[in-house]
């Protein structure tokens, strides 16, 4: 009998990677499929677009919310609003689903329970990428953040807590969660240029769930 520990996880065990200090990979954590049905209806009510930023720069980057609160950037700066500024109606409802997702995987990587009122969906096409920054713009920074990310695989930038601190690129694909609380959460981190690979999807979509108030 062999009763050397596998090298392989079996087909249904779940990984739980710590990256650092409170900051967790759940690799392919969910079957992201239905999530993409989602994520069009909510498209539907609230567009996918480019936000500017300050200094009147597109980012590249198109995003949209679902929950109570939707993160905005504007020429005048960050804020998270209850309305979408194009339309001036409430952001579409989280899904049931959405929450869910968010409170398993807080709780799978022991940072839970996580309860998220606003849930920021990016979508990346090729090329598109995401400067080194800090989630900051939340009332209390004592929640975790979960993120999911969907489709075309890219490469996520983790640093440290001073923007001068030497970043870590991890590839995230499919399926994968991060959870980050604790003393990561106010880690900068960014994302690189998305470069499909022949053959698969051409976009990345990321949902990233925080309780902005
Ligand atoms: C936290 N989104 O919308 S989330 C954002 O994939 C944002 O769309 C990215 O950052 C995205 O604010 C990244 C995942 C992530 C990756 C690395 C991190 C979060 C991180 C490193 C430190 C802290
Ligand atoms: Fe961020």
């Amino acid at each position: 009998m062999n009763l050397q520990p596998s090298l392989f996880g079996v087909a249904h065990e779940r990984q739980r990677i710590e990256l650092a200090d409170g900051f967790f990979l759940l690799p392919a954590f969910v079957d992201t499929a239905p999530l993409l049905a989602q994520i069009e209806l909510i498209a539907q009510q609230a567009a996918f677009r480019h936000m500017q930023v300050g200094g009147g720069k597109r980012m590249s980057v198109a995003m949209t919310n679902c929950g109570l609160w939707g993160w905005t950037s504007s020429t005048t700066g960050y804020r998270y609003s209850d309305t979408d500024p194009l339309t001036q109606q409430p952001w579409p409802a989280m899904p049931d689903s959405f929450r869910a997702l968010a409170q398993s995987a807080a709780l799978a990587a022991g940072l839970g329970p996580a309860e998220p009122d606003a849930c920021l969906v990016n979508r990346y096409a090729a090329g598109a990428s995401l400067g080194i920054h800090q989630d900051r713009d939340e009332l209390d920074f004592s929640h975790p953040i979960v993120s999911v990310s969907i489709g075309a695989s890219a490469a996520f930038q983790i640093g440290g807590l001073k923007r001068s601190e030497p970043v870590r690129s991890v590839p995230l694909c499919d399926g994968d969660v991060l959870v980050w609380g604790g003393p990561s959460r106010l880690r900068f981190h960014g994302v690189k240029a998305l470069k499909p690979a022949a053959g698969g999807p051409d976009t990345r979509y990321n949902l990233t769930f925080r309780k902005a108030k």
